[in-house]
């Protein structure tokens, strides 16, 4: 733990807090400069200016619709970050390798904003990151060693994990991320649920799983912006969020590299679980990059259960 002179552990910035965390100083560098990336995505999303990433566009640069922008701030902070080895983004599905040598580097996988579509609608959307040491992407979840998410909504939060429990960070008016939670853990049981596609193209066993939720009183919250969707698991505790196989889809619709994994990585730090109905989602092995998988993520309890139901034939 940590006390600084002076200060509530709610005035520790996200920099203080990293170096009282014994990470290697690449480590909290790489969070760091992504924290700062997310502060021109918040910008963009927020006045509209989809300018070349990072520069207005007064003078009639090149527009760019706010996926690629923050695509592309997202790839140039990594690219100059001096401790990333390799990267992939959701939007481009393409390995890019920046150093040859990933000795005491990281590689991160990312979906810069996730749910982009929504934005036009006012609906909180987020930027999903997966970090590995050294320059194989293609691993187990299980192997990394963090995973963060930015949530752009009425707040702008960052909640990151390096293994070591579940943080989360508010951005203040002078866009500092500020420590707002700590050690954040879930219960074992749900409360609410979010269940994604559509009910027409549901297996008979994910309807098992959907009425024995709606059975034990559970309520409906579903955003549609998947970041904001596991936030609110995550942060109240009490949820199960789903993305079935459909039955024109076997395989949904998330992707497990991008999306899956991050959020496993974190959810599974909090104490809950996640799986695509048979195997852990951090144990699938990834075959190709934008690989898709079912999604049953939360408490562990409901998880487990979901998991039981899908395997009863
Ligand atoms: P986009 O990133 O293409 O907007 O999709 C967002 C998303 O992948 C994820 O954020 C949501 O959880 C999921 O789609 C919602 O999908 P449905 O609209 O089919 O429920």
């Amino acid at each position: 733990m940590y006390k600084e002179a002076g200060k509530t552990k709610f005035q520790i910035d996200l920099r203080q807090h990293l170096r009282s965390q014994n990470l290697s100083g690449n480590f909290i560098h790489l969070v760091c400069e992504i924290a700062e990336a997310s502060k021109y995505v918040v910008n963009s999303i927020r006045t509209g200016d989809l300018g070349v990433a990072g520069t207005s566009n007064l003078y009639g640069e090149e527009h760019v619709t706010l996926d690629v922008l923050s695509d592309r701030i997202m790839q140039k902070r990594l690219l100059h970050s001096g401790v990333v080895s390799t990267i992939a983004s959701e939007k481009t599905d393409e390995i890019v390798t920046i150093s040859s040598n990933p000795q005491g580097l990281f590689s991160v996988v990312y979906d810069s904003l996730d749910g982009a579509s929504l934005v036009e609608l006012n609906l909180a959307v987020g930027t999903i990151v997966g970090i590995y040491q050294g320059n194989d992407l293609l691993q187990p979840g299980r192997n990394m060693v963090g995973a963060m998410y930015i949530l752009y909504g009425p707040r702008v939060s960052l909640v990151y994990s390096a293994g070591k429990g579940v943080f989360e960070f508010t951005m203040n008016q002078l866009m500092e991320f500020n420590l707002t939670r700590e050690h954040i853990s879930m219960s074992p049981s749900a409360n609410i649920y979010s269940p994604g596609g559509l009910r027409a193209k549901y297996s008979p066993q994910h309807d098992r799983v959907i009425n024995y939720l709606e059975d034990k009183g559970a309520k409906l919250r579903y955003s549609g912006g998947f970041v904001a969707d596991i936030n609110q698991v995550l942060l109240k505790g009490k949820g199960i969020f789903m993305y079935p196989g459909l039955q024109d889809a076997p395989q949904g619709k998330l992707r497990l590299i991008f999306e899956l994994n991050p959020m496993a990585f974190l959810v599974e730090q909090a104490g809950g679980a996640a799986t695509n109905g048979v195997t852990p989602i951090l144990d699938i092995v990834p075959e190709v990059l934008d690989q898709r998988a079912p999604i049953y993520i939360g408490c562990r309890e409901d998880v487990e259960k979901a998991a039981e139901l899908l395997g009863a034939g």
